[in-house]
């Protein structure tokens, strides 16, 4: 059904198409072109309908279906204008035992940080969970979450946004007084037996078209930072490096210092087993930081990471 309703738009993108002529070419019937036509209509694309046929005038800004479609990535999309939370969503379907799905929200009443820390999610925002299921062990799972700030980074680059990475995970923008905002966070969830990985759901929350007074203190958004963005288009950025990504997980871990923040900052990580202070020197696979203090080398496989002043 999604299938055919993808290639009715790759058809009419170049149209115009007859009903008639598109029936044939997609072997369905000219009722079913028709139902794929209206129900296009609802989701908000414009077609044209004239007497040369069927042609594709505009794609909404944003949807399942828009996201979808021209989507370099094999993921379905699953599209909510509300829910509660798109990581629980993802792991519902993870539960049903699906995989290569994106769940993609307009808002969430329920948004959820790392430590059930809550997650502000306006309308307007980006909120989106991936459900993927590698063939890796859970010890590489943070290697997702380093692929995550990369893909949303370059995308807000290539936005024009001036975006960089905190480590493991958090996409900032210098806010010019030498401090940072928070433009994106992502909560990484999994589940696995010793050796394997089950699922992963890998939540990004990209604080798109909303206004930062709708946010938390220190955060900002795509917006603040240089107007609103076509969140079709975003979208798809992302999910197309992210797969590139978890398609070669090797090449992760350079990716990401080439657009880390971090690194070479004095910074202080609370660790579930105490606070660390010293220099970032590094990040070694799958998304270790290690830090130069006062008492030698250490190793931080997780934890909240500040940045420091120079001492
Ligand atoms: C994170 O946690 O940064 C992970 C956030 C993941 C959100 C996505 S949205 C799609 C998916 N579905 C979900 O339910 N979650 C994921 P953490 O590092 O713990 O940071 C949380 C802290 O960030 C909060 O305690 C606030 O201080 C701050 N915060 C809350 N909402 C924010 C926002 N929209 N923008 C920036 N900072 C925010």
């Amino acid at each position: 059904m999604q299938d055919t309703r993808h290639r009715v738009l790759d058809a009419i993108a170049d149209g115009p198409v007859s009903g008639p002529a598109l029936a044939d070419r997609l072997d369905v019937s000219r009722a079913a072109v028709w139902k794929h036509i209206e129900a296009l209509r609802e989701a908000g694309f414009s077609i044209d309908g004239g007497g040369d046929g069927y042609e594709l005038v505009s794609t909404p800004d944003f949807g399942g279906e828009a996201v979808a479609f021209g989507l370099d990535a094999p993921f379905d999309v699953a599209y909510h204008d509300t829910i509660q939370s798109t990581n629980d969503r993802a792991r519902e379907l993870a539960a049903e035992g699906r995989e290569d799905v994106v769940v993609l929200a307009d808002e969430q009443t329920g948004g959820r940080g790392r430590l059930d820390r809550e997650w502000a999610a306006p309308a307007g925002g980006i909120w989106l969970s991936i459900l993927l299921r590698p063939t890796v062990p859970p010890a590489d799972a943070p290697a997702f979450t380093l692929a995550a700030a990369v893909a949303t980074t370059r995308a807000a680059r290539e936005a024009g946004v001036d975006a960089a990475i905190k480590w493991p995970n958090d996409v900032l923008v210098p806010d010019g007084d030498g401090d940072q905002r928070k433009l994106t966070g992502i909560l990484t969830e999994m589940e696995g037996e010793a050796d394997r990985v089950a699922w992963i759901v890998v939540g990004i929350g990209i604080n798109a078209n909303v206004d930062a007074a709708d946010l938390v203190a220190d955060a900002t958004s795509l917006r603040e930072e240089g107007g609103d963005v076509n969140r079709r288009v975003f979208t798809q950025r992302v999910l197309e490096e992210f797969h590139d990504l978890r398609s070669e997980l090797d090449a992760v871990v350079p990716a990401w210092r080439d657009l880390a923040d971090t690194l070479g900052r004095r910074v202080r990580v609370d660790t579930p087993g105490g606070e660390i202070v010293g220099e970032a020197v590094d990040v070694e696979f799958p998304g270790t930081l290690v830090v130069e203090t006062d008492d030698g080398t250490v190793r931080v496989n997780a934890g909240d990471c500040e940045h420091l002043r120079p001492a």
